[in-house]
């Protein structure tokens, strides 16, 4: 029994680090464009690899001036999000060709108050955000976008991990934010396919991006291309699992009636953290020095500014959450439940159970487990990203809610994650999604979350790794 625990261990572990290795005749056929970019290509050998730009430096003056070249009845175009006409025609385009499951049953469907927030964060450039259009009648049949964020590599060399192997994590985290771009969002219109353009449009993004001095970025695909950094799984977990096994995103397991799923999945009616509420104006500097602190432990995470994690994380409607625990608030909820209790008892016992002053909150969440002066101690995520549910008759939606970033701090993690699916749950999402990177891991079996069919790679261009494929534990990084 001990040698079969063993070996699930270690089927369980082999399960993390899901980077597909293409043969060698699939590498020579293929990769005709990514052979030629400055990637890591899977020849590289990890023990020559050393961490840092793979192209020569270059200045601006040398980049080309010209867009690239289009097949002739195209030209290119920069949407403008804040048009809501232009954003129309972007969700138009990413809601009938973007991403689609292997079985094209369900496809991504951004909503425009997404696009808006995804492709505005602060110091976004509009010529950045790049369409393809039809001479003649203008219709938008390609787009791809880059924004600006700063990305921090930790520079972890084969000659250095020698040296500093037994050095604790925090202090080897030295990696300097890069100036980089996320790359998201490249579609090309169905009828266009494999005819080149994708690579078109790459070149012309990173010709824009170059032209502002930005030499890296970063950017996630389904596919695999040269050379994954990273290899992370989905895993769900159902909020509505009669819906779910209606559009047959899940089916129903055997020996299990749909009212037995529907109670296994069952969440509690409110959130059991003390203090948990809505992230507001006011936390983002305490969000930001606890986000930032989190992330330092991580092998290949972002960096955010103040401006930017108000971007990202104060609460829009359907497009992110972000509540955090407030340490002063869960001392308060406490001093009310136990006056409210001690009202009830008889006369003269309610002195006896006065809270003492010294009393910190039940979850363990007092302001001196802060590194900072602020009562924010935890901090949870998610974003709206629904899927058109394609050809069915009943539904024509999946209501999906992704985890974005989390700081446990002194909240345990699957307790954090608990709430969050509750409050999702609460809000009509039918599935909550994560991945299985940072620490998520820890509770995702706990907390009933079903591993998805496909793997979704991290890859990084003009900067080299050593040490990768990380491992999903190691990455801190979340693209949209
Ligand atoms: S990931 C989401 C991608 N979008 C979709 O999956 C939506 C549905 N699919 C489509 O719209 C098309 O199939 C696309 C390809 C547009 C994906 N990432 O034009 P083609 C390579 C990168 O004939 P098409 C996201 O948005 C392919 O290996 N390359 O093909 C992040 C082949 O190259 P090679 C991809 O099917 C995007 C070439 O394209 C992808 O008509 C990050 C074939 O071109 C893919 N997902 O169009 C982009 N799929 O010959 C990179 C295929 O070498 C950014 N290909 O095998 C790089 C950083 C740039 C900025 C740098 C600044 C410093």
């Amino acid at each position: 029994q001990q040698q079969q625990k063993s070996i699930a261990g270690l089927l369980d572990s082999l399960a993390l680090a899901p980077v597909a290795q293409p043969s060698r005749k699939d590498i020579k056929d293929k990769y005709a464009f990514w052979g030629s970019q400055p990637v890591m290509q899977f020849s590289d050998e990890a023990k020559d690899v050393e961490d840092g730009p793979i192209d020569a430096p270059k200045t601006v003056e040398e980049v080309r001036k010209e867009p690239y070249t289009l097949p002739s009845s195209f030209v290119w175009c920069e949407c403008n999000i804040n048009d809501p006409h232009e954003v129309q025609e972007v969700y138009t385009l990413l809601h009938n060709n973007y991403v689609e499951d292997d079985d094209a049953m369900f496809r991504f469907n951004y909503s425009p108050e997404f696009l808006q927030w995804a492709l505005q964060p602060p110091g976004y450039q509009r010529d950045w955000h790049v369409g393809v259009r039809v001479k003649g009648s203008n219709k938008l049949v390609a787009f791809i976008s880059g924004i600006p964020a700063s990305i921090r590599f930790i520079v972890f060399s084969n000659k250095l991990a020698a040296f500093i192997s037994g050095i604790p994590a925090s202090i080897r985290a030295n990696g300097k934010p890069v100036p980089a771009v996320e790359i998201n969002f490249l579609c090309v219109l169905k009828k266009l396919r494999s005819k080149r353009l994708a690579p078109v449009l790459i070149k012309e993004i990173t010709r824009r991006v170059n032209l502002r001095g930005i030499w890296q970025a970063a950017y996630t695909a389904g596919v695999v291309l040269p050379r994954p950094v990273c290899g992370c799984r989905y895993w769900h977990r159902s909020l509505n699992p009669k819906k779910l096994i209606e559009v047959r995103f899940s089916s129903l397991q055997p020996r299990m009636t749909m009212a037995r799923t529907i109670k296994l999945y069952r969440l509690p009616a409110s959130t059991t953290t003390p203090g948990l509420r809505p992230m507001e104006a006011h936390d983002t500097a305490a969000v930001t020095e606890l986000l930032n602190g989190h992330l330092a432990q991580f092998k290949l995470t972002q960096h955010f500014s103040e401006d930017e994690v108000a971007h990202w994380f104060l609460p829009q409607p359907l497009v992110v959450d972000t509540y955090v625990v407030d340490s002063q608030l869960a001392q308060q909820q406490q001093q009310q439940q136990q006056s409210s209790e001690a009202q009830q008892l008889p006369a003269g016992a309610a002195d006896a159970a006065a809270p003492s002053s010294s009393s910190s909150s039940s979850n363990g969440a007092g302001s001196s487990s802060s590194s900072s002066s602020s009562s924010i101690v935890s901090v949870v995520s998610f974003y709206t990203l629904p899927s058109s549910v394609l050809g069915h008759e009943e539904h024509n939606e999946l209501r999906a809610a992704y985890m974005f970033y989390t700081v446990p701090g002194p909240t345990p993690l699957t307790q954090l994650m608990q709430d969050a699916l509750t409050l999702a749950a609460g809000k009509g999402y039918d599935v909550f999604n994560a991945l299985d990177l940072m620490d998520n891991a820890s509770f995702l079996k706990e907390l009933k979350f079903g591993i998805g069919d496909g793997a979704l790679q991290y890859y990084l261009y003009n900067w080299r790794m050593a040490n990768t494929p990380l491992q999903p534990k190691e990455l801190g990084l979340i693209l949209l």
